[in-house]
Order: C-alpha cells, then structure tokens, then sequence
C-alpha cells in the first residue's frame, strides 16, 4: 500500500516553491494536503483572498495531490491524529521564530504515530507572505473587501474593528500587528464613526455632517488600505433615502452599515438620557430594515440594527423584543448599546439573546464597559466588537499637550519627544520617496 504523506497549505497564491514541496512530497507516497479553513488562519494571520472551496479547486487539481481535506486547526496536531500519515513534509523555514512551537509538536506527534517529518529547503524569494505584501500593495476591490467581513465573523471567535476618520488612521489599522499569546494580533477592520467623523471637523454628532462629506472622507481611507469597513449610518434618515444610501455603501465595498432605531434629532448615544433619545417604533424600524435590504444588490452587503433601549433608559426585555423583531425584518446583525459602566446589562441581554438566536451575529461597543477584555465579551456571545473612538480620543490630548508645551515655552525644543521624528513621519507613507536615477 502507498505510504501517506501529509502537506498542510494555505495555497492562497499558487507559486513555484509550493509545487516545489509537493512534487517532493509525492517521492515518498500519496499526497494529502491538510487545506487551512479561515477558521484556522484567522487568528494568526489574515483572510486569503481566495475561498476555501476556491484553493480546494485550485489544489485538487495540481499533479501530485492524492486528496484535499479541511485543516481546522493551525495546529497540525488534530489532522496527523486523524489521518496518521506516515510522513509530513514541510518547508525549513519553521525552525526557529513563531512557528518552532508548531514544529515541536508536529515531531512528538509523529513519533508517538511511528512516523517521519520531511523538511525541504526553504525555496527563498518565493514565498506566500511575500506575494502577499506585493498584492496588498496593489489594494482590493469593492467586491472582494465587502465580502471580508462576513468570512471574518464566520472564521474568528471575535471580529476586532477600529475606529478611523482619517487615510493615517486607516493605514494604523491596516498595518498595526503585534505578536502576543501565541498569535499574530491585527485589527480585522475599520469603524467609520459617526462621532469621530464630526468630532475631527469641529461638528456636533447630530448628522450635521451629510452622507456625501462623510464618503469623501471616508474615500481616503478606503485608497489605502483592504480591510473591511462597517459604517456607521445613525438613523439612517428617512427610508426613502436610506435605500439610496445602501446601494451607494455597496458600490464602494463597504460591508456593513449599522443604523439605530432613533427618531428626532440624532444625540450620541453616551449622553443617554441626560439628552432626548426617542426611539423608532418596532414597526417604523423594521420597515427601514426591510426596505434596505431589498435594495441592496449583493448578498453580502449586510445591514445591522442598533437597538437603543438601554441607552434610552428601558429594560433588557424591551430591547429583546426589538432584537426579535429586527431580525425578522431582515437584519444581518444586532448592535446592542449601553453606556452603563458594569456591562451587566449588555451581558444578560446576550445571553438572553443567544438563548433564542444562536446565529445572527452581535456586535458590542463597549467604550463604557471597556474592563473585559474580547475573549469575555466572546463568551458572552458577542461576534463583533468595536472600538468607537479611540483614534481619535487619544489623538487630541497629544496634541493639546504638544501645543501647550510651544506656548510654555516659547519653543517646541521641549515637545521633540512628543512628537515623532522627522525621518519617521517622512518615511511613514509608502510611496514618499521617488527614486532619483
Ligand atoms: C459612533 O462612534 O459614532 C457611535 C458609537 O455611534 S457611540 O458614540 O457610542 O454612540
Ligand atoms: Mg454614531
């Protein structure tokens, strides 16, 4: 019988050195490549830009390959328990850094198994992160950033966004990544605040700022960067214009937009009742919700009702039965917001919440609960969280403390390290330097 030789790919972007390993994979036996799902990508690196089922194809149809099977896990353990291989191949390139771990298991695993790891020679210059680097450089189109967020949700225990109001906040989110807990932490996308947007033009967060300035704006952001964006669309106005304002979201490749069921003059949602904050009627609501939703042309495009409830000072049930209805109405996702300081009321509104719907997903804005931490708020059942207005609330106390010290001082000598370098703000944006002949 032939010998089973397992390969584990994310095989997002085909190229030679992948060939390379399979075709000395297939010296030793039959070829089974442990295919990465999102769900095990997506808490180490990002999204590929291809579908699992997309690289299935690809793959499946490269000679050499004998079978194509889900590896769910970054880990290679629970595949090379599952198949029992007698050998697993992989590149060199795993010695030492992040992926030793990984390696060390994979050789206790096949000892315990009787069976032997292959490594190849690392093909240099050729590998995924690098192409990978190339395309981002390129950027994204419409379609295929819309799409992210849905397989986000789908893939990762909790989505992470980030407020930006700006290109430099976007290419902030875009880039940041840390290395923490065993993983490769980013931020899987971008928030466009209603707040930070008006906030950043000296304007109050009562939908002063129109649709049309809020796109231009947001268009410098969308130029740099592939990450997906949910809007923020406040009530989103009457619902003879918000059908509109769907289909233009779609157009860019937004993925989301949140509306909040509020009537009246829009107040942010964090003075709660110390301003008016009146609510949409179930039914004036879900009619919103379903208008839009027939207006949009993709079915990825996703609208999310925010309920108010909490913030205007009603019960959890209340803010319930509301969910119910939205969801009925069509909405792809519920936001629920509070600007309760302990959580609770977020808390048992999920729980109930997951109690009747396990699916539709939840997205929290916790600015005033912020003591838990993602994985507490996942447990919660919580799908998305994001942070409203970060960027910009940390932005300006730098910058209040930077122009007090000129005043101060009379100079800005005393704020050099306030501020960045001059070499780092000059290199900051990719493409500033031209190349002189
Ligand atoms: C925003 O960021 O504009 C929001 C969230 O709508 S909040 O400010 O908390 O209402
Ligand atoms: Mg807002």
């Amino acid at each position: 019988m032939a010998k089973k030789v397992y390969l584990g790919m994310i095989a997002d972007i085909m190229h030679p050195g992948l060939i390379n390993i399979i075709n000395q994979g297939a010296k030793y036996g039959d070829v089974i490549i442990g295919l990465f799902t999102d769900r095990a990508i997506a808490t180490h690196k990002r999204l590929p830009y291809l579908s699992y089922d997309q690289r299935k194809k690809v793959v499946e149809s490269i000679n050499g390959v004998s079978e194509v099977v889900p590896q769910d896990d970054w880990s290679y353990v629970p595949n090379l328990r599952k198949y029992k291989p007698d050998y697993i191949i992989h590149g060199d390139d795993w010695k030492d850094g992040k992926a030793k771990p990984l390696r060390d298991e994979v050789f206790k695993v096949m000892k315990e198994l009787g069976g032997e790891v292959i490594e190849i020679p690392y093909t240099y210059g050729i590998d995924s992160s690098s192409l990978a680097k190339e395309i981002d450089s390129l950027g994204t189109t419409p379609e295929a950033r819309m799409k992210k967020l849905r397989r986000l949700i789908n893939a990762k225990p909790i989505v992470r966004i980030l407020e930006s109001h700006c290109g430099l906040t976007g290419l902030i989110i875009e880039n940041l990544s840390i290395e923490a807990g065993g993983e490769t932490r980013q931020f899987d996308g971008m928030w466009s605040s209603s707040l930070t947007d008006s906030t950043s033009k000296g304007k109050p967060d009562i939908e002063a700022v129109d649709l049309t300035n809020r796109l231009h704006d947001l268009n410098d952001t969308l130029e740099v960067t592939t990450k997906p964006v949910i809007f923020d669309g406040d009530t989103g106005g009457k619902t003879e214009h918000f059908v509109f304002t769907v289909r233009t979201l779609e157009r860019l490749g937004i993925s989301a937009v949140i509306i909040e069921d509020k009537v009246g003059l829009k107040q942010n949602s964090l003075f709660g009742t110390d301003a008016q904050q009146t609510q949409a009627t179930i039914e004036d609501f879900c009619h919103k919700i379903s208008s839009g939703k027939e207006a949009q042309i993709t079915d990825d495009f996703m609208i999310i009702a925010r309920i108010e409830s909490l913030i205007a000072g009603k019960p959890v049930e209340d803010a319930l039965e509301r969910a119910t209805a939205y969801v009925k109405a069509g909405a792809d996702g519920i936001m629920i917001h509070s600007k309760n300081k302990d959580g609770m009321d977020i808390k048992e509104f999920c729980l109930k919440f997951r109690e009747q719907d396990k699916n539709t997903p939840i997205v929290a804005v916790p600015t005033t609960y912020n003591q838990f931490t993602e994985d507490e708020l996942a447990s919660w059942g919580i799908n998305v969280v994001i942070y409203a207005n970060h960027m910009l609330r940390s932005a300006y106390p730098a910058m209040v403390n930077c122009a007090k010290s000129i005043l101060e001082n009379k100079r800005s000598y005393e704020a050099n390290d306030m501020c960045m370098s001059i070499k780092e703000i000059l290199t900051l944006i990719p493409g500033t330097k031209k190349e002189t002949k």
